[in-house]
Formats: C-alpha cells, sequence, structure tokens
C-alpha cells in the first residue's frame, strides 16, 4: 500500500487528522494507494507556509524563478516512465497516453510558463508630453488551484505553472480519485529546490479541502477545473469575498462534419476527438452532426473503425486504445446515459456494454465505446455531459439547422469543423458559440493561445498571457512629467 503525504512547506506530512482515503486502481478494482483525509487545518498550515514564502518568492528574479521550474521539468523528463505508469494506475487512461500526452503535456506546461515569464511585459501609455502612464502586473499573494481527475497531472501543472512563474504562492488541491502523480510531483519539486511553502499540495475531498481553499479569507485567487455545478458552488463562495475566478468547467462539444470534408482525415481524426482518454476530455466532440448526404457512409465507416481498432482492457497493454473509466461512481453514471439514451428512442450502433476483461483486470471498470444515433438533438443525452466513451450521431440538411443544434446546449467549451471550403469553414466557426474551435484538426494545442469557455462552460480564460494576466494584479501609474 502506498501512503501519499501533504506537501506543506517544503515537506511531506501526515494530514492533521491522521486518516487516510482510500484510492483505487480502476482498472483492476484494487485499492493502491491511501490518500490523505486533510481538512481545513491542514489548509490553514499550508496557506501560513505559502503566505510565509511570498516575499522571498516574488522577489527572485523571474529568471530564476523560471530556471527552477525548469529544472522540476527536467527531473519529470528524467522520471517519465515512473510518472506514466503512476498516471495511468491512477487514472486508467492507456499508458501509451500516459507516456505520449499526459505527463510530456505536464512537462511543456513548466517549461513553457517557466521561460514565458521572462518575457512577461506591461504598457506604459504616455499623454503627449505632460504625463505618462506605465502598468505594474504584480503577483497577487496566495491563490488556490484545484484540480480534475480526467487529466490529473497535466491539468495540475498547467494551473500551477503560471501562478508560480509571476511569483505566487500556491495552495494547491489535486483530485481525490487521482491524487498520486501530484504526490510523486512534489517530491521532484524538493529535488529540485523549489523553496519551502512557494507550492503546497493538500490532498482530501473537495467539500473538506477544496471548499476550505475557495473560502479562505486571505488565498486571494483561485484556479478551478472541474464539474460544472462545482464550479458554481465555488463562485457562490468565492464571489462575495471579490476573489479573481478562472473556472475551465464542463462540456458537451459538437463535431459538424460537412459532405465536402477530407473523408479520411475527418474520420481518423473523429475516432480520437470521440473516445481518446475513455472520452473523459471536456474538449471531446461528443455530438457528431453529419450533413445528410454522407451520414450513411459516415455510419457504416465510423462504426467499423471504432470497433475494430479500439481495443477496450488492460490501460498498462500497448494494445490497448481504451482503458478503464477513472472511478465506479463514474462508471455507473456512464452507464446511466446510455440506459437514458436507450429510453430516450436511441439506437445503439456498437458498444453501449461492460467490458469484462480476462485476469488482472476482471474487477476494473470498462465501457466499450459507444456510438448511438436517431436521438432528438434536444434530448437529455444530447444535452448534458457524459464525461464517458459515448457519442451520439445526428444528421443536418443545413448550415442553420446544424448551428441550432450545436449552439443548443447550456455550454460552450469547444467544437470541431469539417470542411475544405475554408469560407463555410469561417463563416460557422464565428457562429458557433465556444471559446475554442478547430477547423480540420482536434485538440492542437498552442499553449500561448487563450483556453476556455462560455456559457455553462466556464469563466475566463487560461493558457498564454491570459495566465499570467491571471495570476497578476495590474496597477496603473499616472506620472506628471
Ligand atoms: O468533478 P468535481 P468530478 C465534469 C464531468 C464529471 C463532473 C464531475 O462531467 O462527471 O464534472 O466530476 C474539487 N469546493 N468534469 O466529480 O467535483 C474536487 O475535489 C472546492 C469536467 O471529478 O468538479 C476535485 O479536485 N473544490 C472537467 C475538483 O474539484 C471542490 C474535468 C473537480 O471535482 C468542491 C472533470 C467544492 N465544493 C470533471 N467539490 C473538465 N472541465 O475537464 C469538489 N471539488
Amino acid at each position: 500500500m502506498i501512503t501519499l503525504q501533504n506537501y506543506i512547506n517544503g515537506e511531506l506530512i501526515a494530514p492533521v487528522s491522521g486518516a487516510y482515503l482510500s484510492n483505487t486502481n480502476p482498472a483492476t478494482g484494487e485499492v493502491f494507494s491511501e490518500c490523505p483525509d486533510s481538512d481545513e487545518r491542514d489548509v490553514d498550515l499550508a496557506y501560513v507556509a505559502a503566505e510565509n514564502a511570498f516575499e522571498q518568492w516574488s522577489n527572485t528574479p523571474a529568471e530564476k524563478r523560471g530556471r527552477i521550474m525548469l529544472k522540476i521539468s527536467e527531473l519529470l523528463e528524467r522520471d517519465l516512465q515512473l510518472f506514466a505508469e503512476a498516471e495511468t494506475t491512477d487514472q486508467g487512461k492507456p499508458l501509451w497516453l500516459s507516456k505520449n500526452g499526459e505527463i510530456p503535456r505536464a512537462i511543456s506546461n513548466i517549461r513553457f510558463f517557466g521561460t514565458a515569464i521572462e518575457h512577461f511585459s506591461s504598457e506604459a501609455h504616455p499623454m503627449g508630453n505632460h504625463a505618462i502612464n506605465y502598468t505594474l502586473r504584480s503577483p497577487i499573494g496566495v491563490v488556490g488551484c484545484i484540480s480534475p481527475w480526467n487529466l490529473p497531472l497535466y491539468l495540475f501543472t498547467w494551473k500551477i505553472a503560471p501562478a508560480l512563474a509571476t511569483g505566487n504562492c500556491v495552495v494547491a488541491k489535486p483530485s481525490e480519485i487521482t491524487p498520486y502523480t501530484a504526490y510523486l510531483f512534489s517530491k521532484i519539486c524538493i529535488e529540485a529546490g523549489l523553496p519551502p511553502g512557494v507550492l503546497n499540495i493538500v490532498h482530501g475531498l473537495g467539500h473538506k479541502v477544496g471548499s476550505a481553499i475557495t473560502s479562505h479569507p486571505s488565498i486571494k485567487a483561485i484556479s478551478f477545473t472541474g464539474g460544472t455545478k462545482t464550479g458554481a458552488e465555488i463562485a457562490k463562495v468565492a464571489a462575495p469575498m471579490f476573489k479573481k475566478l478562472s473556472l475551465e468547467l464542463g462540456g458537451k462539444n459538437p463535431n459538424i462534419i460537412f459532405a465536402d470534408c477530407d473523408f479520411e482525415a475527418m474520420l481518423a481524426e473523429t475516432v480520437r476527438s470521440s473516445f481518446l482518454n475513455q472520452g473523459e476530455i471536456c474538449l471531446c466532440g461528443s455530438r457528431i452532426f453529419i450533413e445528410r448526404s454522407i451520414y450513411d457512409k459516415f455510419k457504416s465507416a465510423f462504426v467499423e473503425k471504432v470497433k475494430t481498432e479500439l481495443v477496450v482492457g488492460d490501460p498498462m497493454n500497448p494494445k490497448t486504445k481504451t482503458g478503464a473509466i477513472v472511478s465506479k461512481a463514474h462508471f455507473e453514471k456512464v452507464l446511466s446515459y446510455i440506459e437514458l439514451a436507450k429510453q430516450e428512442g436511441g439506437t445503439v450502433l456498437c458498444g453501449g456494454e461492460v467490458v469484462k476483461p480476462d485476469g488482472v483486470c476482471a474487477n476494473g471498470w470498462f465501457i466499450a465505446p459507444t456510438i448511438i444515433e436517431g436521438l432528438p438533438y434536444t434530448c437529455r443525452t444530447n444535452q448534458e455531459e457524459i464525461f464517458g466513451p459515448v457519442v451520439t450521431l445526428s444528421p443536418f440538411d443545413t448550415e442553420e439547422e446544424v448551428l441550432k443544434m450545436a449552439n443548443s446546449t447550456e455550454y460552450g467549451l469547444a467544437a470541431t469543423i469539417w470542411t475544405q471550403d475554408v469560407t463555410k469553414a469561417h463563416r460557422v466557426a464565428q457562429l458557433v458559440k465556444s471559446g475554442i474551435v478547430w477547423i480540420n484538426c482536434w485538440l492542437l494545442r498552442d499553449l500561448r493561445t487563450p483556453f476556455g469557455g462560455v456559457k455553462s462552460s466556464g469563466v475566463g480564460r487560461e493558457g498564454g498571457l491570459e495566465a499570467l494576466r491571471f495570476f497578476t494584479e495590474a496597477k496603473n501609474i499616472c506620472v506628471k512629467l
């Protein structure tokens, strides 16, 4: 049994309560580690450590802060295999995805902001020859970063990297469902010489540790990624305290396929955008809209490709394309949506059932990639975030019709458009209500770009300058000449 610890004031320590939460490997159903069941007392210890470290860290030259971050990224790269196996054990995603996606992106996150900070500048506004304004962008102080279970280290570092780079100190809480790599990360922070208290990781439950962070009177900004419902709870607490809020929430993303697309390229990418990471990515295209003239061609090719290529099984096996669902609760939630789809009149074209691999994974939580057609765009299956390996197919005849369906949900995170008509691509991209649009590609990411959604998909943007500005306060100073 691996016992995880909190990382507070540069040390790995037990929770004040001395209590622990069991942490299960979703591929085997077996408890493999225990995670601190921390509470507000641990958050208070973390806050004090962060507050005490802030003066020195914020006055450390940006280039030196960046160097320490680059050292952390080098150690993460050195231990990539260890972290990849840990991520797969904890989250259930295939090992090749941890090795080629999750952990390399965590390394990039740290490297990107560890170097970006040296180029972070602000503005001056001269008023003729009688005055000049200059804008200071200074670190906020102690900030809170709360991250989810779908891309554990990837989203954890996506938040803490800009926060640290801009000179803030952090109280961070990874998901209690996937705490393992954040724990291993704290060890390499110690090895890299990150000063004590600059980053503090408090493990535990959302309603205990997460809410203690969001309601802490001296933690001035909260960066959160997770469910829309939880985002609303956090906003309710943080807004009256006038905290800065970055909320990256759920999605129900349309994948719009026109008849004039590059069919083979679209097909290959649509399998990815539908089922990568077991569909547990807020950017997955779970509602697929296909122009009627190619609907049947698409349907048979897509079902065939998913059935033959997306091998479900032991995530440690290199042949596995679809791993385990992250938890029993989420496994049951996804299955309940498949049942709902049938009740709403959908036809399951493939998948829709539990998969029981032989051997060590016999007691794991696996669902076959599921494709459903024949549902109205207004039904719950097409309106609510399922966050699993489930997509629906809907034909359309006109742009107006598909935009009406695509924009019909409460969400507005991402959209994908497939067409060779560049004018149509830009027109539809402007009309679809989302924060991110991919044309003839998916999940092609430049870390400088603004990242986030509209409507119930969240508030604010992460990435590049947006993140550096979120974690700093702007002050305008006007000097009479
Ligand atoms: O997220 P939660 P969950 C969606 C997806 C999923 C649903 C719920 O649909 O089914 O959200 O997933 C912490 N105050 N996404 O339950 O609860 C919690 O401990 C402060 C989309 O995992 O939002 C964890 O660290 N913190 C999303 C983090 O919030 C609280 C990715 C996320 O947990 C808290 C994941 C509280 N009151 C789920 N309650 C995306 N956009 O990628 C919980 N937490």
